[in-house]
C-alpha cells in the first residue's frame, strides 16, 4: 500500500481536476438521482480461491496461494488461509439462492485454472474440475442468472510459477492453452468472460512489492515485466475467441482493469502532472495499449521509466518496448472494460518525495505520493474511505480518454467487521451507486454494476478479518451459513426499484423489514404481553 500523508499540509481541492485530466470541454452534471435504465445490468462478484474451498478436491493441483498458505501462513492475517473458505465448491446452490434472493440477474465468479490443469499446463485436463463447472453453470443458467466468468484472478497453478509465472513469457502460450480449454468447455454458456483480473494489483503485489503469492520483488522490472507478459496473454485469448469461437458462441470477451481516481493536491504544474502520471502508470499501462486508439503504453509511462533507467546506469529501459506488430495485436482487444474501483486519492510531487521509494522501482519513476482526504468517511479498510464522486469522474475520464468504450463496474465495495448491521457498507455502496447515474446521465457507457462481494471471503493477506459480503458467513459453523446484512436488503431494494431511496431502513434481524415495522411489531408484542400480565 502506498504512504499516505498528512492531509493537513496541502489545501483539498474536488471539483475542478476532472476538468484538468478529462478532456477541456467536459462538464460534469451533478443531476438529481433518478432511475437505472432498464437494460442496466446489477450483479454480485466473488473469486475462485476466496470463496471455493475443497483446495485439494477432486483432482484439484495447487495454486500459488495454496502454497502461500501453507508455507508461509504467518504472512496471513490470523494465519487463515482459503482451505474451507466459504465451502461454496460445495454449497453453491446457497450461494445461487443468494442472487436470487437479490434480485441480480448476472454473477461475476471466477474459474480455477488448477481444478481444470492441475499441472497448469493443457497437456492434463482434470474432468472432475470440468464436471463441477458444468453443473454450477447449468444451476446459475436454470435460475436464469447470467454467468460473468474471470479466467484468471491471481490462482496461477504453482508449477508455473515453478517456471517463472508471470516473469515467463511463455506463460502467454500457457494462458492461452487454459483460456482456449474454458472457451471450449463452457463458452456455449458463458456470454460474458474477462481474462485477467487487475493485472495493476497483481503485478504490484506479486512480482512488484512481494506482498501477495508469490511474493516476489522485483518493483522495478518484474511488475513492468508481468504486465507486459499480462498485456500479450490477453491479446492471445482475445484472438483465439475470434479466430476460433466468436462465431459460433457469440459472446464477448473483455479484461478487468482496476483503477483509483485521483485529484491532484493543488494546482501546481507539478502536483497536476503527478496526478496523471500517477493515473499512467496504474490505469493507462494496461488500458491505453487496449483502449487507445494507437495502442502501445502511455507517452509519459515511456518516457518516465526510459528517463529513469538511463540516469540509474541501464542500456534500456526496464520497461521493455513493444514492436509496431506486437502493439497493433494488442490494441482493441477487449469487448469491454470491466473495472474495478474502491477509492480516490489526491497526488502530489514536491522535493519531499525525494529519497521516499526503493530505486528502481515503479513508484520511484511515478515519483508522487498520495493521501486521502480525512473528511471523507472512514471504514473498517483503512486503504478505503467513501468517495462516490470519484467513480463518477473516473468513468468520465474513461469516457473523454478512451472513445466511451463498455463498461461493466466488476467491482466495487468495502470491508465490515462480523455483524448484520452494516451502516458504512449501505452509505459507501449509496455514495458509489449514485456516482453511476451522474455518470449515466453525463453519457458515460456504463452497462452493469457488480458489488464485491456477495459475501465475506478469503480476503488475501487479511483472512478473514476483512468481510466484504453483502452476506455474513460464519467461518465457525462447518456448514459455513449465509446470512443477509443491512446492506443486502438495501441493494435488493435498488435493484427492485431500479432507484436509491436514501430513507430505506431495513432490520436485517428481522429479515429486512424496515426498522420501523419492526419496531411497531416489538411495541405491539410488549403491549400485548402487558395486557396479558
Ligand atoms: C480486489 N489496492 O483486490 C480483488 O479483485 C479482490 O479479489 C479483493 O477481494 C477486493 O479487491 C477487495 O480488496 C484489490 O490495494 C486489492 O489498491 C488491493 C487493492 C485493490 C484491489
Amino acid at each position: 500500500m502506498r504512504s499516505s500523508s498528512n492531509t493537513s499540509r496541502y489545501g483539498l481541492r474536488t471539483d475542478c481536476w476532472a476538468l484538468t485530466i478529462s478532456a477541456a470541454n467536459t462538464i460534469i452534471k451533478t443531476l438529481p438521482s433518478k432511475q437505472f435504465p432498464p437494460d442496466f445490468i446489477f450483479g454480485a462478484a466473488t473469486a475462485a480461491y476466496q470463496i471455493e474451498g475443497a483446495w485439494d478436491a477432486d483432482g484439484r493441483g495447487p495454486s500459488i496461494w495454496d502454497h502461500l498458505v501453507h508455507t508461509d501462513p504467518e504472512h496471513i492475517t490470523n494465519k487463515d488461509n482459503g482451505d474451507v473458505a466459504a465451502n461454496s465448491y460445495y454449497n453453491y446452490k446457497r450461494d445461487i439462492e443468494m442472487l436470487k434472493e437479490l434480485g441480480v440477474s448476472h454473477y461475476r465468479f471466477s474459474i480455477s485454472w488448477t481444478r481444470i490443469l492441475p499441472f497448469g499446463r493443457a497437456h492434463y485436463i482434470n474432468q472432475r474440475g470440468i464436471d463441477h463447472y458444468n453443473k454450477f453453470i447449468d444451476e446459475l443458467l436454470a435460475n436464469d442468472i447470467v454467468p460473468f466468468a474471470t479466467i484468471y484472478h491471481w490462482d496461477l497453478p504453482q508449477i508455473l510459477q515453478e517456471h517463472g509465472g508471470w516473469l515467463n513469457e511463455e506463460i502467454v502460450d500457457w494462458f492461452a492453452d487454459y483460456a482456449r480449454i474454458v472457451f471450449e468447455n463452457f463458452g456455449d454458456r458463458i456470454k460474458f468472460w474477462m481474462t485477467i483480473n487487475e493485472p495493476w494489483v497483481h503485478c504490484y503485489f506479486s512480482y512488484g512489492y512481494a506482498v501477495y503469492a508469490p511474493k516476489i520483488r522485483s518493483p522495478g522490472v518484474g511488475f513492468y515485466e508481468c504486465g507486459r507478459n499480462m498485456l500479450l496473454a490477453n491479446a492471445r485469448a482475445y484472438h483465439i475467441y475470434n479466430d476460433e469461437f466468436r462465431s459460433t458462441q457469440g459472446g464477448k470477451v473483455g479484461i478487468d482493469l482496476n483503477s483509483e481516481y485521483v485529484y491532484p493536491a493543488s494546482d501546481s504544474i507539478e502536483d497536476i502532472e503527478a496526478a496523471k502520471d500517477y493515473l499512467a502508470f496504474q490505469f493507462g499501462q494496461y488500458m491505453h495499449p487496449i483502449f487507445s486508439k494507437s495502442g502501445n503504453y502511455p507517452q509519459r509511462l515511456i518516457h518516465r521509466v526510459a528517463a529513469a533507467s538511463t540516469a540509474q546506469g541501464y542500456n534500456s529501459s526496464r520497461l521493455r518496448s513493444f514492436d509496431e506488430d506486437q502493439i497493433n495485436y494488442i490494441k482493441g482487444t477487449a469487448d469491454f472494460l470491466g473495472l474495478n474501483h474502491y477509492f480516490t486519492k489526491y497526488v502530489y510531487r514536491n522535493s519531499s518525495v525525494i529519497g521516499m521509494f526503493d530505486v528502481p522501482s515503479t513508484d520511484d519513476d511515478t515519483f508522487a505520493d498520495s493521501y486521502m482526504d480525512e473528511s471523507w468517511p472512514s471504514t473498517h479498510a483503512p486503504w478505503i474511505r467513501e468517495h462516490g464522486p470519484g467513480l463518477h469522474h473516473l468513468l468520465v475520464h474513461i469516457k473523454d480518454s478512451y472513445d466511451n468504450p463498455e463498461v461493466y463496474i466488476a467491482e466495487n465495495g468495502v470491508s465490515t467487521t462480523t455483524g448484520l448491521n452494516d451502516p458504512t457498507r449501505v452509505s459507501y455502496y449509496r455514495s458509489y451507486l449514485r456516482a453511476v447515474l451522474e455518470a449515466l446521465a453525463d453519457g458515460c457507457n456504463v452497462h452493469g454494476y457488480f458489488a464485491w462481494s456477495l459475501m465475506d471471503n478469503f480476503e488475501w493477506n487479511f483472512g478473514y478479518s476483512h468481510r466484504f459480503g453483502l452476506y455474513e458467513v460464519d467461518f465457525q459453523d462447518p456448514n459455513r451459513t449465509r446470512t443477509p446484512r443491512k446492506s443486502a436488503f438495501v441493494y435488493r431494494e435498488i435493484i427492485r426499484s431500479r432507484t436509491i431511496d436514501y430513507e430505506y431502513d431495513p432490520d436485517p434481524y428481522a429479515g429486512g423489514s424496515s426498522v420501523l415495522t419492526s419496531s411497531l411489531l416489538v411495541l405491539a408484542i410488549v403491549v400485548v404481553a402487558g395486557l396479558f400480565s
